[in-house]
């Protein structure tokens, strides 16, 4: 840890954007802030590190080494606190979201485990079936909601609920909001300071993995908290195989329109250059419903060719990812699924394709991104 903070009236300074701890001598290192800027920040009591002036001013990222124990201390931190855990998940990425260790880093706090991002799902689709799914996957990672809710921090739906759940559950205990990386935590945080106090924005917040680099403390009326926490990094996460420019065209911006293929048998869909369906087994033409951020690219093919297609195209027609990152995207590899039921084949981070029963598929995704069958959502 750097030894250079910043003390004003006994409190080390902290970024309010990212919740780093203020220094003014190392430019490389976070929390970095000019003299001019801390000045300035100081006079108006809102300091932002050069770091989230650049996110926030031109979203341009300053990479930064956060190392694992910095993660370990405060979820350490949180186990032996008295709280409410607000646990965010994207609805878009869920394995992606999942903490396994969470229940056991948390300790005897509950959990309550919030679906962001609903501004995107296709209008058709029932919360009920989402939530259900979400709560599943938590168990499935030996995690015990007590309740599970669904928002859209950035559309603001649900959180007026949400916070009337949150003020029943905590019983006067202090909050934390932990999840992996980029599910949108500082974005629920900022609609809630902006509900109670009227401030935009105050938190950073960007597409990019790895925004918040500290616990941020927003006070609450009773003079408890509501802690905004840096993402655990989690390696299966699309998102970190894909620069800023590529996550705009894979994350949905818009509220997700299905798309409709009838396949022949043996027919091929990729998406961009990040995932591959194949139709396998089954005797006639079927419709297969993609649901992907409605600009993705897909291409149709024959299962024939389909490999050939891969390797001459990758990075040119199937891009994401772009010609100059497609080596940093691991290869694609397989499973096949024999599907009894009309089901939803959920390449994480990506989006889902709902295919027909009776036959068999396989689905492609870069190595380390999570692949599953569900029953159809719509
Ligand atoms: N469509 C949609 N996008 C959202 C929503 N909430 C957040 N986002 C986007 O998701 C990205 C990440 O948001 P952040 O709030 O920075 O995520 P975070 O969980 O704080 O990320 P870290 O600080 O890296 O842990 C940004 O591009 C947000 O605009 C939402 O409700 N809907
Ligand atoms: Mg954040």
């Amino acid at each position: 840890m750097s030894t250079n903070e910043v003390i004003v009236d006994g409190a080390v300074v902290r970024c309010i954007g990212c919740g780093a701890k203020v220094q003014t001598e190392n430019k490389d290192e976070i929390g970095y802030t000019p003299q001019s800027a801390l000045k300035n920040g100081l006079a108006k009591g809102e300091v932002y590190c050069q770091r989230c002036f650049r996110l926030r001013h031109y979203n341009e990222i300053v990479p930064v080494n956060l190392s694992d124990d910095d993660f370990l201390k405060l979820l350490s931190n949180i186990s032996t606190t008295d709280a409410l855990i607000v646990f965010v998940v994207d609805i878009f990425d869920v394995n992606g979201s999942m903490i396994p260790g969470l229940q056991r880093f948390v300790g005897d706090n509950q959990i309550l485990l919030v679906g962001n991002k609903v501004d995107v799902l296709p209008s058709a689709i029932k919360q009920n079936k989402i939530k259900d799914w979400l709560r599943q996957r938590a168990n499935a990672n030996g995690i015990r909601p007590i309740d599970v809710e669904l928002v859209s921090a950035k559309s603001n739906y649900g959180v007026d609920h949400l916070l009337l759940k949150v003020d029943k559950l905590r019983k006067g205990r202090s909050v934390f909001v932990v999840g992996v990386t980029n599910v949108g935590k500082s974005t629920l945080i900022n609609q809630i300071i902006r509900q109670s106090s009227g401030i935009k924005d105050l938190i950073t917040t960007s597409r990019f993995p790895g925004t918040t680099l500290d616990q941020i403390d927003i006070p609450l009326d009773d003079g408890q908290q509501i802690v905004d926490t840096p993402g655990i990094i989690q390696p299966q996460q699309m998102a970190h195989f894909l620069s800023g420019k590529e996550l705009k065209l894979v994350n949905p911006q818009k509220r997700i329109k299905p798309r409709v293929y009838q396949l022949n048998p043996e027919q091929t869909l990729f998406f961009a250059g990040l995932g591959r369906l194949d139709y396998r087994d089954g005797r006639s033409k079927k419709g297969f419903t993609v649901y992907m951020e409605n600009n993705l690219y897909i291409h149709r093919t024959k299962l024939e060719n389909a490999d050939d297609f891969y390797e001459r195209h990758l990075g040119d027609l199937l891009t994401p990812p772009s010609e100059g990152s497609k080596n940093s995207i691991p290869s694609l590899v397989s499973q096949t699924f024999k599907v009894e039921e009309k089901s939803d084949i959920v390449i994480e981070g990506l989006g889902w394709i709902t295919v027909p029963n009776g036959i068999s598929v396989t689905a492609w995704a870069p190595k380390g991104v999570a692949v599953l069958i569900r029953p159809a959502m719509i």
